[in-house]
């Protein structure tokens, strides 16, 4: 069946993939973004696509975005504008909550007026803190270090609340650590794949905060945009929780280890301390996923390393 689903944080990483896979599949697309940090270049191919709507708006003014909701009055909404960095939720506590907290309440409430049946909202493995064993299940403890892990947990409270009230779907996506193409390295809030990358390309030493051995489950941003087509569409689905991530714990000196083989000359990598916040272990189950929607991760980290280091040396 053809659904009209809006996405909010279009012009994104996460959000331009998302838009494109459902697209794809013959969906209609309603795309919100302000350009805050997504790029009109990343919407370049779902602009030629008829079924493809784009709305500039910033989903913080409340009544502009509650007005798009009833003008289109879409199958489900899937909510992936955000502040993304954990450092950038310390620094700027105030503009976490209100991009990560505040626009949830936003899009339920706009969500409950114009009886959308489904929400699928961008939650994330900072919900745990630092977990006891992995791989971590999602009934496991959640005690967040950073006031982004906090907002993400309160937002998946408040939207499983308005499930339960107002009989609507929310599926929270728990998302590990997203790579691919379009994920922007130009700033030290970005994900460290991207920035690994960039300073391989400029033959720059990368900087490795603490002693590297911190671990992270990498997942291709094409299975999160396929996990997201997966919650936003399957038919019967009840709302809940879930880990979007491939089980398989990777440390940064181990992703250095394996990015630095296509680069002929490595500048040795810089060692400072540890970033406030950062998590030591992550790594996540994927028996729910797979369980509820169907979803099991597809692109091994070294063939997605691989085909992104083939693509920045293209472009
Ligand atoms: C990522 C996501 C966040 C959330 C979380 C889930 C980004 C930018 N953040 O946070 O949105 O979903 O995962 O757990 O995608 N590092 C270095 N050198 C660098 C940059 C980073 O050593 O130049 C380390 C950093 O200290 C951390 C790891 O790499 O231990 C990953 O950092 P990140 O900023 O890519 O992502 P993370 O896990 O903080």
């Amino acid at each position: 069946m053809r659904l009209k689903i809006l996405v909010t944080g279009a012009a994104g990483f996460i959000g331009s993939h998302t838009t494109d896979h459902l697209l794809h599949a013959g969906h209609f697309v309603i795309g919100v973004d302000n350009f805050r940090t997504g790029k009109r270049a990343n919407l370049a191919s779902a602009l030629t696509n008829p079924k493809f709507i784009f709305c500039e708006l910033d989903v913080t003014e409340e009544s502009a975005f509650t007005e798009i909701v009833g003008q289109y009055r879409p199958d489900v909404i899937v909510h992936l504008a955000a502040l993304v960095s954990v450092p950038e939720s310390i620094a700027n506590p105030a503009l976490n909550d209100l991009l990560n907290f505040r626009t949830t309440r936003t899009v339920a409430e706009a969500a409950r007026l114009h009886l959308v049946p489904r929400i699928v909202f961008a939650s994330s493995a900072a919900v745990y803190g630092d977990p006891t064993h992995t791989p971590i299940p999602e009934n496991g403890p959640t005690l967040p270090l950073s006031p982004y892990g906090s907002a993400k947990l309160a937002s998946e409270n408040l939207l499983l609340e308005y499930a339960s009230r107002h009989g609507l779907v929310v599926r929270c996506q728990r998302y590990f650590n997203v790579y691919g193409p379009r994920q922007d390295p130009s700033s030290s809030y970005s994900g460290v794949i991207s920035i690994f990358l960039d300073r391989l390309g400029r033959n720059l030493p990368a900087t490795i905060f603490g002693d590297g051995e911190q671990t992270r489950d990498f997942i291709s941003v094409y299975d999160v945009a396929r996990a997201n087509a997966l919650a936003a569409t399957a038919p019967g689905l009840a709302s809940g929780v879930a880990n979007i991530c491939t089980e398989k714990e990777v440390s940064l000196n181990q992703l250095w280890q394996l990015l630095r083989q296509g680069f002929s000359e490595a500048p040795v990598p810089l060692h400072v301390p540890e970033r406030p916040g950062d998590i030591r272990r992550s790594c996540g189950s994927t028996a729910l996923a797979h369980d509820s929607f169907g979803f099991r991760s597809r692109i091994s980290l070294e063939h997605g390393l691989r085909d992104l280091a083939r693509q920045c040396s293209i472009e």
